[in-house]
């Protein structure tokens, strides 16, 4: 038998080990320094997620299949000719913080460095470059100055923008651990929504959303009020005190204007910023509600001002501490594949120029940024952009303004989609399509949130033709005449030319420096353990940054920022919030095929509150539409306390591979902020209005209906899948004809609806529940006769059981639904989250659940109360 494979996991940016056995099965990797063996939900299904069902096996060059050396040349062919008639300027790169470093390097090398345009941007653009602005104006250069034992040391932990419980969940699960082993330890969550995440806080700060650059310059104020200023590091550490002091003194931030601009009551901020003042060690955990923002850079530039006026910042327990997405967010921004970014934390300085192109010995450099994500479709809807190759993201879907970027997606001349799946929306739009290997099959890095290096290793071959992307690239780079450069033979021949790269010249100027590891062995690279830099701290234990209050500035300080807030009028309508559920990955090409992934929501979702659904008349709507100026989308309403009166979530996760009315993007304004060019997802404008089903269906079968109507959306079942449907314009005897047209059908006569049932040679081969509202219906019973003989009784059976109701599974790992939980805690009178685990098995396992739980146990609790008096 062979030894498990130590790798990590390739969704968040928590960075989690995972051990693979000789069967492929995951588990948590108690040797990695991220995880310490925990692994959460979409951790714990990664051995389901990677049995995808329609895998790119071949390239395709315009949907038809071709080898390798077909699909290159046409590449580079094509390459050159546009380079040749427009300049190296037509051709732009979009990747992804999903991609290994080794793919990373190699792509911004032959983007910048040979075929000598800066149009290389990526997924993080969306996702961190707030962040990295910030960082970079601050420190000099972005380094994040954390390590996750700062978690357990700190005394009060500020989330910022962050649903921590489900977007990181085993950190929130260490936090957890540090506040059970220190109960001194507070938290402050500081988000619009009550999120699983917030009903943990000790203070929860519900603030008017973008009102994060108030909030933050008042405690700033604040801490100048009332002297607690760490002088003696401002003045030997710290730059620009004069002027961020003179820029605080202003009305705007008294305590009564923060309070009326944050939306707080004055009570409540007081209570955050004695907080702030009477706990040094203060870690300060923030995400996309800071950085998806008109203003994030500036939010983030808040938060640091705040850290640095108190100097805690290199110090145990006390930092700003900007949580990263993906699982190699960071990994990309250390080889600089941004397009303001030159490589390897070096911009476009000439200085640097003449560096990056003598160590790539190449006359082509780019030499200035060039277009971010957003200006990319610009640039392409100009014409200017006239190829792009896409690689591990799917622009179609998670771009704002969706319908826009799609139309100029189209419109590019040359298309090239680097994917494991031909099937997202964005694959859909390609001309040529090139298979990815995928997890499990490619070997490489990852950097984590807190700057740890971890190895992701092969398990199984990769299916088909599916190659590496820094394969693929290099095959490209080749056959465009730069064969010498890119003569890479492996994921460590790349990373020891990477590491080099982040030595050459330093001269201690540069912190990230890894030019230790660029004459690893290959041997040595395959042993690699998680390690952090800089490299000087003990294997895979903290690192942490600025110690010595040295910055990586010329004169050595950080530097403040002063910020005024913009005025933030829009147009009337609700405020549009969007972002993450537990269980999905983005736009679910890894995730929505899994069973118990999808079993926590099941379709495109608004939460709004139950005044404002009322406000609205939507409280008996089954579907409304959600529209402005950009688009229109139809989804299910859910009433929910945890929102604030005229405002509405709604995930990012739907696509049209899945759904046709729930690509929120559609609705989101192309604009955000202007020092990073991050989009603003968070605050947009919507109105919403019911709408008129003509009828509802739920199709159950292996195959999807011959015609589709206005509104669907799917997801798996542990057998078969259910679609869920509604019309707007036809009548129900025409949805049932259409719906019916092949094959043959028993109809059964429901009190409010019927039952059709699909028979081929005596087998059910697929059930219609007509009339009925799908979202009242648990699909699951009926599924489980799907391609057995038909048994009338046991059919209506597994009717009355369908039709006992739909039951959200909470916990994934034991498929225990709400309905049973809030039973338990009834009938046992549970007030203990160890007495529903203990009951149900719920949450012992991933414990990505564990905050939903303690949620149900404190709502149901009233209720206990009541049928007590
Ligand atoms: N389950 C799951 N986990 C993931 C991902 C996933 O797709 N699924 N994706 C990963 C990636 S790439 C990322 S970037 C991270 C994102 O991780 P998070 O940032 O934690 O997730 P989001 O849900 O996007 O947004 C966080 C919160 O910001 C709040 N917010 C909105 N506007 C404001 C505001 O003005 N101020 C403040 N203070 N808060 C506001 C929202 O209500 C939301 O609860 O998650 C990572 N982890
Ligand atoms: N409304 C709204 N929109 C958002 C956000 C939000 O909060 N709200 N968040 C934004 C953020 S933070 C992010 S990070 C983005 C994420 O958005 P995307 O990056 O578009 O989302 P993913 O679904 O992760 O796309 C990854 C793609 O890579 C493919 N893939 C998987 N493995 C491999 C591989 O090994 N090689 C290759 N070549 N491909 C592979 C997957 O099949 C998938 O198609 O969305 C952004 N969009
Ligand atoms: S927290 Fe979950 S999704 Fe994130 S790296 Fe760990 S196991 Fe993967
Ligand atoms: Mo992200």
């Amino acid at each position: 038998m062979t030894a498990s494979i130590h790798t990590t996991c390739p969704y968040c940016g928590v960075g989690c080990g995972v051990k693979v056995d000789s069967q492929g099965v995951p588990s948590g990797d108690a040797g990695h320094p991220a995880n310490l063996g925990a692994l959460c939900v979409k951790g714990m299904a990664l051995g389901e997620s990677q049995s995808l069902p329609n895998r790119l096996l071949y390239p395709r060059v315009n949907g038809e299949q071709v080898d390798w050396p077909g699909a290159v040349d046409h590449i580079a062919r094509r390459f050159g000719e546009l380079i040749e008639r427009h300049g190296p300027g037509a051709i732009a790169f979009y990747g992804s913080g999903q991609m290994l470093t080794e793919d990373y390097y190699v792509a911004n090398k032959l983007m910048k460095g040979f075929i000598g345009s800066a149009n290389i941007d990526t997924n993080s653009r969306l996702c961190m470059s707030s962040a990295v602005a910030a960082h970079q104006h601050a420190f000099g250069e972005d380094a994040v100055p954390a390590s996750y034992e700062d978690i357990d040391q700190a005394e009060l932990v500020v989330i910022v923008g962050a649903n921590t419980a489900w977007t990181h969940p085993v950190l929130f699960r260490r936090l957890e651990a540090a506040k059970a082993a220190n109960p001194h330890q507070q938290w402050v969550v500081i988000d619009p929504r009550a999120t699983a995440t917030a009903q943990q806080a000790d203070l929860h700060l519900a603030i008017t959303p973008g009102s994060d650059l108030v909030l933050f310059n008042g405690l700033a104020r604040r801490i100048l009020d009332s002297n607690r200023l760490d002088r003696h590091f401002v003045e030997r550490h710290v730059a620009g005190f004069d002027e961020l002091q003179r820029q605080l003194s202003a009305p705007e931030y008294s305590p009564e204007t923060v309070a009326e601009a944050t939306g707080l009551s004055i009570a409540r901020l007081e209570r955050f910023y004695q907080l702030f003042l009477d706990h040094p060690k203060t870690l300060t955990l923030f995400c996309m509600g800071i950085n998806q923002s008109l203003q994030g850079t500036l939010n983030a530039g808040a938060i640091i001002n705040c850290h640095l006026l108190t100097g805690r910042i290199g110090k145990p327990g006390a930092a700003p501490f900007s949580l990263t997405g993906q699982p190699n967010a960071m990994g990309g921004r250390e080889v600089g594949g941004l397009a303001n970014q030159l490589a390897a934390h070096m911009d476009f300085a000439p200085a640097n120029r003449d560096k990056v192109a003598r160590f790539w010995n190449t006359d082509r450099l780019a030499q200035s940024p060039g277009h971010k994500a957003m200006d990319m479709i610009a640039a392409i809807e100009r014409g200017e952009i006239k190829a792009l190759w896409v690689m591990g993201t799917n622009p179609a879907v998670s771009l704002p303004d969706s319908d826009r970027a799609r139309r100029a997606l189209a419109s590019c001349e040359l298309l090239i989609v680097s994917d494991i799946s031909p099937n997202t929306d964005t694959a859909k739009l390609a001309q040529v399509l090139l298979p990815a290997a995928g997890w499990g099959e490619k070997d490489g890095t990852v950097t984590n949130s807190a700057r740890i290096i971890s190895r992701q290793r092969p398990f199984k071959p990769a299916p088909g033709a599916a190659r590496p992307d820094w394969w693929a690239l290099c095959q490209v780079a080749r056959a465009m005449g730069f064969e010498q450069a890119f003569a890479f033979e492996s994921a460590a021949d790349i990373f020891r030319e990477h590491a080099a790269l982040t030595g050459f010249e330093n001269g201690g100027e540069r912190l990230f420096d890894i030019s230790a590891l660029s004459t690893l062995s290959d041997a040595e690279f395959d042993a690699m353990t998680p390690r952090s830099w800089p490299l000087s701290g003990k294997e895979g234990g903290p690192a942490r940054l600025f110690t010595d209050g040295r910055f990586a500035t010329p004169d050595g300080k950080a530097r403040l920022r002063p910020a005024q807030p913009s005025a933030a009028a829009g147009p009337a309508g609700l405020l549009l919030n969007t972002g993450r559920l537990r269980d999905q990955w983005h736009t679910m090409s890894r995730t929505g095929h899994v069973a118990r992934l999808m079993a926590a929501a099941t379709e495109p979702q608004a939460q709004l509150h139950p005044d404002t659904l009322a406000a609205l008349g939507l409280e008996r709507a089954e579907l409304i539409a959600l529209h402005n100026e950009h688009g229109r989308t139809l989804v299910r309403p859910v009433a929910d306390p945890g929102m604030a009166p005229g405002q509405v979530f709604v995930p990012m996760h739907w696509s049209e591979e899945f759904s046709a009315g729930g690509r929120i993007n559609d609705l989101v304004e192309a604009r955000g902020c202007a020092l990073s060019g991050q989009p603003a997802f968070k605050q947009n404008r919507v109105q919403a209005t019911p709408v008129e089903l003509q009828w509802q269906a739920s199709w159950i079968a292996t195959e999807a209906p011959a015609r589709l109507p206005a509104w669907w959306s799917r997801r798996p079942l542990a057998q078969g899948e259910c679609w869920s449907l509604a019309d707007l314009d036809t009548s129900a005897a025409e949805a049932r004809a259409a719906l019916t047209a092949e094959g043959s059908w028993l109809d059964w006569p429901l009190p409010q609806g019927r039952l059709l049932v699909n028979l081929e040679q005596g087998k059910i081969a697929g059930l219609l529940l007509l009339g009925l509202s799908p979202w009242h219906i648990n699909p699951e019973p009926l599924a489980t006769l799907l391609g057995t003989a038909l048994q009338p009784s046991l059919l209506l059976g597994q009717l009355s059981q369908a039709l006992a109701g739909n039951s959200r599974l909470v916990c994934s790992c034991w498929s225990v639904s709400e309905e049973q939980i809030r039973r338990a805690i009834a009938q046992n009178e549970i007030t203990e989250l160890p007495q529903l685990q203990q009951l149900l098995k719920c949450g012992t396992r991933c414990g990505s659940c564990v905050p939903e739980l303690k949620q149900l146990i404190a709502v149901c609790q009233p209720q206990l109360q009541g049928e007590h008096i």
